[in-house]
């Protein structure tokens, strides 16, 4: 919890609000944190499409708390992923 909120005002401080991002602070967030999750880095439309999802009352920022949802959802990805990779290694009920 305390790396993400690091990672954010690392971000979210460099334009305009220092407790939101904006689309730019968002895009240097998902390529300079996530680049190797995301793949090439330059994929400008999953970055626009992360945004629309993620800014829930669409005022072009993303506070922390549409932050959190996205690390939410991106752990879930994760798992899945790693559930489809190895499937012997899901915990036994
Ligand atoms: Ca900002
Ligand atoms: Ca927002």
């Amino acid at each position: 919890m305390q790396m993400l909120i690091k990672t954010f005002h690392k971000y979210s401080g460099k334009e305009g609000d220092k407790y939101t991002l904006s689309r730019g602070e968002l895009k240097e967030l998902l390529l300079g944190e996530l680049g190797s999750y995301l793949g090439s880095g330059k994929d400008n439309e999953g970055v626009e499409k992360v945004m629309n999802d993620l800014d829930a009352n669409n005022d072009g920022e993303v506070d922390f708390t549409e932050f959190i949802i996205l690390m939410g959802a991106l752990t879930v990805a994760c798992n899945d992923f790693f559930l489809d990779v190895k499937p012997e290694d899901k915990p036994k009920e």
